[in-house]
């Protein structure tokens, strides 16, 4: 059964990006609770932005999972990545994401790697990029086996990353890695700009999809924009997908609105 999720974002240095609830995590929350999301998925500054009894109370008492730890922040605050052409740089992210690990795993849930993948830079050699890729993702994924959770991978549209566009070229990464923990974030957005077809990559690379980011065309909720989601639905419960859908969207027209519209086209597709 795929589980409803809706994002929330703690972090002000990323005040205008796709999260539906901003800055308090009761309230949001309550709010998830309230319209009967089963999950939250959560952006914070660090790994110990929250403790962790107060957020299994939360959980407890709102009847909410924790889907996933987005990572971003190491990017946006801090400037690190996985294939930073610095090696003292690259060790910093892989030490900002095992604490993102640990943090997520606490409650079963994986971490995220989006942003923080990085970019092959000008003047770097593309190949030697996808080794310290390789690198940081068999040893990150290495370490969440060891934790009981797997690590979520995100190819992003070209405006993001020139790394992995699109679920082909991120399966066919994977692949080559030593670790079996990695996983990839389908995210309906990024694939609406960067997939011939998206119901036939699902259908295609199914087997590697482990969360999925439940966007428009725009990034607005589902719905608001020209994503048709009756084939891409039909794909995900064909491949036996069985994680969160999870909104990932910007708060339009209003935070409230959006969770309300998201949990509304959740529900058309898939219960
Ligand atoms: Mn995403």
């Amino acid at each position: 059964m795929i589980k409803s999720c809706v994002t929330i974002a703690l972090v002000q240095q990323i005040k205008t990006g796709p999260w539906i609830f901003w800055d308090d995590l009761q309230a949001g929350m309550e709010k998830a609770s309230k319209l009967g999301f089963d999950a939250i998925e959560l952006f914070t500054a660090s790994a110990d932005s929250i403790e962790i009894p107060g957020l299994k109370d939360l959980l407890t008492n709102y009847n909410l999972e924790l889907a996933a730890v987005g990572t971003g922040a190491g990017k946006v605050i801090h400037g690190l990545t996985l294939t930073d052409p610095d090696p003292e740089i690259r060790e910093k992210a892989v030490s900002f994401i095992l604490g993102m690990i640990d943090f997520g795993a606490a409650f079963g849930a994986p971490a995220i790697i989006g942003s923080m993948q990085g970019n092959v830079l000008t003047g770097n050699d593309r190949g030697e990029t996808l080794s310290w890729l390789a690198e940081g993702l068999n040893r990150l994924g290495k370490h969440a086996e060891s934790k009981g959770v797997i690590l979520i991978y995100e190819p992003l549209n070209r405006y993001e990353t020139n790394l992995m566009n699109t679920i082909e070229a991120g399966s066919k990464f994977i692949e080559t890695l030593e670790t079996k923990s990695v996983k990839l974030l389908a995210d309906l957005f990024h694939m609406n700009i960067e997939e011939g077809n998206l119901e036939e990559s699902i259908l295609n690379w199914g087997k590697y999809i482990g969360h999925v980011h439940f966007a428009d065309s725009n990034r607005r909720p589902m719905g608001f924009g020209h994503t048709s989601m009756k084939e891409i639905a039909e794909a995900l419960k064909t491949v036996g997908y069985q994680g969160f859908a999870s909104a990932e969207a910007f708060p339009y027209p209003s935070p409230d609105e959006a969770a309300e519209q998201t949990i509304a086209e959740f529900r058309k597709w898939f219960r």
